[in-house]
């Protein structure tokens, strides 16, 4: 059996993440850990440990005596916190990623999944139709550690033959988890606030457009990349991925559809200056063709899905 371990299992992506992964491989075969204890509650579905993935001691340990085969480590700070405390964001993000790998060459593990960004661009990047393979830049912390984090999955695939695999995420979205930090937030807060009848304020310009993906897509395309015969995934760095692009003006009209009364205003704050060095939309070709990625969800039908469940959701 493959026992799995989830590195960051109770944030935004891995609360999701690792349910899909239990009704996979089966609860007992996957081990959810995050810092606090108190994330334990979340996980009543399959294993879980409080672990810090910076105590590498304890973590070795707890991979050894399980026989861990495939790690997802999804722990990192994000862009918005990584601005307010970069040495820390790049400790974290780096040496944590590092810490995997060399587990994974150690102990021959089958394989690794690590999720870079859509802040690998910068500034310098074509914007519109981003390719897999451009001038990157980036000119946040975050940004810098995921490219970073990219040439070493690269370097272990090639130079140790891990199996690490990875995707450019962009912003994501849902309504099963809150996000932590990050700079697209705002797409999951403004549902939030449409349905408690509140005015949102939005921390980017009506006219921001970024890249964005509904969650279950986002799930759909890491499960499939990982079941991928590994000479179908050609990529060892991190695949462009691409789901809809939206700016805050479509998704408050979106959300109008359903709740006419809904007001926004908009006070740009620092998160501007990252999305403004962020790509407008992804070209993501290269998944289509190696692994057959097409995404199910548009802004709209995003929308409806969100606004219809998230009343019901019990957090
Ligand atoms: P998140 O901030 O919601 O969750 C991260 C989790 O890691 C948190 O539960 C946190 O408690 C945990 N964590 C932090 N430090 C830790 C440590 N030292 N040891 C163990 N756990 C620790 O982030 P997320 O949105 O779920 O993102 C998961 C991954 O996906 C990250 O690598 C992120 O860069 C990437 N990603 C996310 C998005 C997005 O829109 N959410 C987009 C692109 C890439
Ligand atoms: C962030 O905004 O930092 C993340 C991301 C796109 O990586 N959501």
């Amino acid at each position: 059996m493959e026992k799995i371990l989830v590195i960051g299992a109770a944030g935004q992506l891995g609360s999701e993440l690792t349910k899909s992964l239990s009704d996979i491989y089966g609860g007992d075969q996957v081990i959810a850990t995050d810092l606090h204890e108190s994330a334990r509650s979340k996980f009543d579905y399959c294993r879980f440990e409080a672990l810090d993935i910076m105590d590498q001691a304890k973590a070795k340990e707890l991979i050894q005596k399980e026989g861990i085969k495939q790690v997802y480590h999804l722990a990192a700070v994000l862009s918005a916190v990584g601005e307010k405390k970069p040495l820390f964001a790049w400790d974290l993000n780096m040496d944590s990623l590092l810490f995997v790998l060399e587990m994974a060459r150690e102990f021959k593990m089958e394989k690794v999944y690590w999720p870079s960004s859509i802040a690998v661009f910068g500034p310098n990047t074509p914007k519109i139709n981003t390719p897999q393979y451009c001038v990157k830049e980036p000119n946040t912390v975050y940004g810098i550690s995921k490219q970073a984090g990219e040439r070493w999955c690269e370097y272990y695939f090639q130079k140790y033959g891990v199996d690490v695999r990875s995707l450019r995420y962009p912003g994501l979205i849902g309504y099963k988890s809150l996000p932590g930090g990050g700079t697209t937030d705002y797409a999951v807060d403004i549902y939030h606030k449409a349905l408690a009848g509140e005015k949102f304020t939005c921390f980017l310009r009506e006219d921001s457009s970024l890249p964005m993906m509904y969650m279950p897509d986002a799930i759909k395309a890491t499960l499939d990349l990982m079941h991928a015969p590994s000479e179908s995934v050609k990529i060892r760095s991190s695949y462009n991925l691409s789901g809809m692009s939206f700016d805050p003006k479509a998704i408050y009209e979106s959300i109008l559809k359903f709740h006419p009364d809904f007001e926004i205003e908009y006070q740009p704050d620092f998160r501007q200056g990252i999305a403004d060095s962020w790509p407008d939309s992804i070209d993501d070709s290269c998944a289509r063709k190696d692994w057959g990625w097409k995404p199910d969800f548009d802004l709209d039908e995003m929308t409806k899905d969100i606004l219809e469940n998230l009343p019901n959701f019990k957090f």
